[in-house]
């Protein structure tokens, strides 16, 4: 099968991509329930969707002729080959470990590339977008880079940033599903679908960073590890590292993505390649002439590395497992089962559940007035207590201003009874002063008499001896 999807790969995305629409009506649901209502009649989804179905006793009748609904399956292919498809890839992988090349090598294609700098003070995630046409269909496909990932010395910041990352793309998602006015159908989806982890080719085993990275971010994304540069480590070693990987994958209970085997189309294929993770992979642009055909390849001194060569690494795998098998099944475990799990945290958190704490189940509605009455106990609560700081605090208030006024009256008392001193001081001082002026005015006045008095003597004095001397003349 590999061989048969490999000899043509472009047109095989679209054949699968076609052919998985199937899966993809169980995703449309969550859009339109009305469409997924009517695929339940065709069984097209899975055991579980028609089980639902006999529980609502629905009778099974024969038609006498032709109806027309048999064109459902065609109607979606038209219409979501119309709408185009989105795809998110984040490769995470220290600097210079060869993402950009294998991007380019799978999408076959120049992507805008740009080296990174091993002195970066953080991991920053670099988003881009493109849009690729196969045939008739569209890929709106979104590339996210970790840039200097795994330079710093603080490893936590350097996984943190991208938890932040894929979380934000979840909130913006959930804040766009939340609105009363939301347009879903024309959303830039940006969640990511799949996590290509890039292992440096050590042939020893995990950093300690990848393994946390890994671990953190399990449960939020689809991880695909990918061995890089698989060109530089020998088969022998590559096997035992392949195991050695993956046991410590699951000794450290990292979860990483599984190809889907209940579909069983693809079940035989998929359980085999579970068997080959990682992938181990050789990137290049570089076409090499062998035989009488180019072929992508890289080419050393000693020989030449071709990348579509399964005898040479996993590339081809890793390109049918992405694209051509299971690239709608990575969609819908990222909208079913990754954003489920951070949209029922979110509710959660927030205080929304679907069950009381004798769990029976209770609507949304219910939450919301459950919600809304203990907001307004609370807020009758605060007011109460507002209020009766507020009374305590006019009580302080008037205390201390009572006992303002008893300190004030007192200093006006005191002031009032040295105000009084002073005033029979000065009084007493005036009555002294008054009998001093009295006395001294009697003493003028007796002094003035005794003066007045002389001066008449003497007159008659003087005018006796005048008269005197006159006779005497
Ligand atoms: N041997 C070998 N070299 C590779 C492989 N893939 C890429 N390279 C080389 O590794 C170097 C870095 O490749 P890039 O694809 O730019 O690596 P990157 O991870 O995108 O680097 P940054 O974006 O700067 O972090 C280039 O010289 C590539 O030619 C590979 O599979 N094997
Ligand atoms: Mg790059």
């Amino acid at each position: 099968m590999i061989s048969r999807v490999h000899s043509n790969h472009y047109s095989c995305v679209n054949f699968f991509l076609t052919l998985s629409l199937v899966r993809t009506l169980f995703s449309i649901y969550i859009i339109n329930n009305e469409v997924y209502k009517l695929l339940i009649s065709f069984r097209m989804t899975s055991p579980d969707v028609v089980r639902q179905m006999q529980d609502k006793n629905a009778r099974p009748l024969s038609l006498s002729g032709h109806v027309g609904f048999d064109s459902l399956p065609d109607q979606l292919v038209n219409k979501s080959t119309s709408q185009g498809f989105c795809f998110n890839i984040l490769c995470i992988g220290e600097t210079g470990i060869g993402k950009s090349t294998l991007m380019d090598t799978l999408f076959n294609t120049n992507f805008e590339n740009f080296e990174s700098s091993h002195f970066e003070p953080k991991v920053k995630l670099r988003a881009q977008t493109y849009d690729l046409q196969e045939s008739n269909v569209r890929l709106k496909l979104t590339i996210v880079n970790t840039v200097g990932f795994g330079d710093q010395m603080n490893k936590q910041e350097s996984y943190q940033h991208v938890v932040d990352y894929i979380d934000t793309q979840f909130e913006s998602y959930l804040q766009e599903e939340l609105k009363i006015k939301r347009s879903l159908h024309n959303y830039h989806d940006s969640r990511i679908h799949a996590c290509l982890y890039f292992i440096a080719p050590s042939g020893h085993s995990l950093k300690s960073l990848d393994l946390v990275t890994m671990k953190k971010l399990d449960s939020k994304v689809n991880i695909i590890p990918v061995i890089a540069k698989a060109d530089t480590i020998s088969k022998s070693e590559l096997h035992k590292f392949k195991i050695k990987i993956m046991s410590e994958l699951v000794s450290n209970g990292v979860q990483i993505y599984q190809f889907p085997i209940d579909d069983e189309t693809v079940s035989k294929i998929n359980t085999a390649m579970n068997g080959h993770l990682p992938f181990a992979v050789v990137g290049s642009t570089e076409e090499v002439k062998i035989g009488n055909k180019m072929v992508k390849a890289r080419q050393y001194p000693w020989g030449v590395v071709q990348v579509e060569n399964e005898n040479h690494c996993d590339f081809v795998k890793l390109r049918e497992m992405l694209i051509c098998v299971n690239m709608e099944d990575l969609r819908e475990q990222t909208h079913t089962r990754h954003y489920e799990l951070y949209r029922r945290c979110k509710l959660e958190e927030m205080g929304f559940k679907d069950t009381d704490a004798e769990s029976k189940p209770v609507s949304l509605q219910q939450t919301y007035e459950a919600k809304r009455q203990e907001f307004l106990g609370e807020l009758q609560k605060r007011e109460e207590e507002m209020r009766q700081m507020f009374v305590q605090r006019v009580k302080e208030k008037e205390m201390e201003l009572k006992e303002a006024e008893r300190e004030l009256q007192a200093k006006f008392e005191q002031l009032k009874r040295l105000h009084h001193d002073e005033t029979s001081k000065l009084d007493e001082k005036r009555r002294m002063l008054e009998d001093e002026i009295n006395t001294f005015n009697k003493k003028k006045a007796a002094t003035e008499l005794l003066q007045a008095q002389a001066f008449n003597t003497n007159a008659n004095i003087k005018k006796d001896k005048d008269r005197k001397n006159s006779g005497f003349m």
